[in-house]
């Protein structure tokens, strides 16, 4: 079996890997790659990684103390955890899906996360980082972020511009149409103008450079690109508001039920209840 001809869900684990030329309409929904592809890989990585850990905390017990970039290879998505997602947190519901806010779980209270980890802490419970389609949703988190005084979160928002998304003519300028939902691999409305059926843009009309966002700014700092999509409080005197960040920055997240991992754990263990 191929790994193209592969229909479960389960096999569709890393984050990222589009295919090449693909179409436009399935491009987004292709953006996975099979696990069978992946976890040897995985394994490998996995030993190299204890084995080089093991030798350098040897060689300086400080080594802990230095933060791992979140773009280096070798990352994946987990699978969902059965039991977890069974149990998982639903602090309020909206349109079919639940929702948790990292803070309000005891057990993961005061944590963060990088957008990729952030990602993974979702996934492991049928859910995925929040993605925010209307504007009904986003007043929803937005008016979690206010009522709880939260400093910023991470959603699934992305920025194409990883391998796959070059010669895409309909993306680009990618700061404007190159934005898409991780979760659902939806595209985000062009980032210049009022998404249609919304009364705002909910992306800032500031940040660090003074420019409406996204600007990328961290880039002009030291090269790293602000492909993630976060939603900040106030941080430059603009209110809640959407902003581009780069994603290896550590922050609380909302989860939000992900159909396809929930179907997909249902439909492999009998009788579950979700
Ligand atoms: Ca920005």
């Amino acid at each position: 079996m191929s790994c193209s001809d592969w229909k479960d869900p389960s096999q569709y684990v890393r984050w990222a890997t589009p295919i090449a030329n693909d179409s436009h309409d399935n491009w987004f929904a292709r953006m996975d790659v099979c696990e069978s592809d992946v976890l040897l890989f995985q394994m490998r990585i996995v030993c190299l990684v204890l084995a080089a850990c093991a030798c350098a905390c040897l060689a300086d017990p400080a080594i802990n103390q230095i933060r791992q970039v979140s773009n280096r290879p070798g990352r994946f998505l987990s699978l969902p955890n059965p039991q977890k997602c069974s149990n998982r947190p639903k602090q309020f519901f909206y349109k079919g899906h639940n929702y948790f806010f990292t803070d309000h779980v005891p057990e993961l209270a005061g944590r963060k996360f990088d957008w990729l980890d952030g990602r993974n802490i979702c996934r492991e419970y049928c859910m995925d980082l929040v993605s925010m389609e209307t504007q009904e949703e986003n007043n929803m988190i937005f008016r979690l972020i206010q009522q709880n005084d939260v400093p910023y979160i991470w959603t699934s928002g992305r920025l194409c511009d990883f391998k796959g998304c070059e010669g895409r003519p309909d993306l680009e300028p990618k700061n404007i149409f190159g934005w898409f939902w991780s979760a659902n691999r939806e595209k985000i409305q062009p980032t210049n103008r009022t998404p249609a059926g919304w009364g705002y843009n909910p992306w800032s009309q500031t940040g660090h450079k003074k420019q409406r966002q996204p600007d990328n700014a961290e880039f002009d700092i030291n090269g790293t690109s602000e492909s993630c999509l976060s939603i900040l409080n106030n941080v430059y005197n603009d209110g809640i508001a959407w902003h581009d960040v780069a994603c290896y920055h550590e922050k609380p997240v909302v989860c939000e039920d992900s159909d396809e991992l929930l179907n997909y754990v249902a439909s492999t263990n009998s009788g579950i209840r979700l």
